[in-house]
């Protein structure tokens, strides 16, 4: 099945959707718990809400599922739980992203939002860290996603398989969001390749083509999570304003310094989101 790496997903005969049946399997084993309802993917700044969201069940590091790999960076946690809410839902929540610009390919990116439906998820929060555009944001703000542009030049889809992406982001899960804070904006997230950031030219092009948000992320998860059926939302910390809207050049220290900043307000935003899924 796997070949030198380990992992399965790496073997271009292996089928992604087996994998990732083989992933859930795994996590029902691991959590005792048949069928999770909804997912969450943390990113950057949001990884307290776990603790907020409910009783975390089981915890358990992402390289126990089969098909996970090790996260490549500080401030990615790699591991995955299981939490009840108040309401009695089960949440798996996924620490453990793995980014396009790793190289590993996109099936291994949405390995875990095809995991996370395979476990019987039929809603997939995803969040990230991301640069802003927008001059009316200031850093530590949360924004939902509208809409999305991917300029990864890829596609977690194979062969001719045409999937509408209309209301991706579903308007009924925003306005639900809003119904908890009145006050979150909202906007269209460019997900470039990465690691990079921005120069300012290719931010003033995101702007001319529609966007809003500059991240390395989320669009290709959202398109499997789509392809499996779910409904999404999403996310994003502006924890930097984008290469260019800044006049100080970007600094990762200073993104995982805005992300800590706005922990404790974001996340009980999205647990009080989750509560009300
Ligand atoms: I956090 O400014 C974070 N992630 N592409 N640009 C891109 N990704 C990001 C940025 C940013 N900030």
């Amino acid at each position: 099945m796997s070949d030198t790496t380990g992992n399965p997903l790496d073997d271009p005969s292996a089928d992604p959707f087996e994998v990732a049946a083989a992933a859930a399997e795994d996590i029902a084993r691991l959590t005792g718990v048949e069928r999770h309802d909804i997912a969450l993917t943390l990113g950057s700044g949001w990884g307290k809400a776990a603790e907020l969201i409910g009783e975390t069940t089981v915890t358990f590091p992402a390289t126990e599922v089969t098909g996970f790999s090790k996260p490549a960076l500080e401030g990615h946690v790699g591991t995955l739980r299981s939490v009840l809410t108040p309401k009695g839902r089960r949440v798996l929540i996924i620490g453990a992203r793995t980014h396009y610009y790793e190289g590993h390919g996109a099936r291994r990116v949405v390995h875990s939002v095809r995991t996370a439906a395979a476990t019987g998820a039929r809603t997939m929060v995803l969040t990230n860290g991301a640069g802003g555009i927008k001059h009316t944001w200031k850093p530590g703000q949360p924004v939902l996603i509208s809409d999305h542009i991917n300029l990864t030049g890829d596609s977690p889809l194979e062969g001719a398989t045409f999937i509408d992406l209309t209301d991706l982001y579903s308007m009924r899960l925003r306005d639900l969001a809003r119904t908890i804070d009145p006050s979150l904006d909202e906007g269209v997230y460019c997900q470039f390749r990465g690691p990079q950031y921005e120069t300012p030219a290719e931010v003033r092009m995101a702007k001319a083509i529609g966007g809003h948000i500059v991240g390395m992320s989320t669009a290709l998860e959202a398109i499997a999570a789509r392809q499996a059926g779910m409904e999404i939302l999403g996310f994003s910390l502006i924890t930097n304003m984008a290469a260019g809207i800044q006049t100080t050049p970007l600094s990762h220290q200073e993104v995982i310094e805005a992300g800590r900043e706005a922990e404790p307000v974001i996340s009980s935003l999205l647990a009080r989101v989750i509560g009300a899924l």
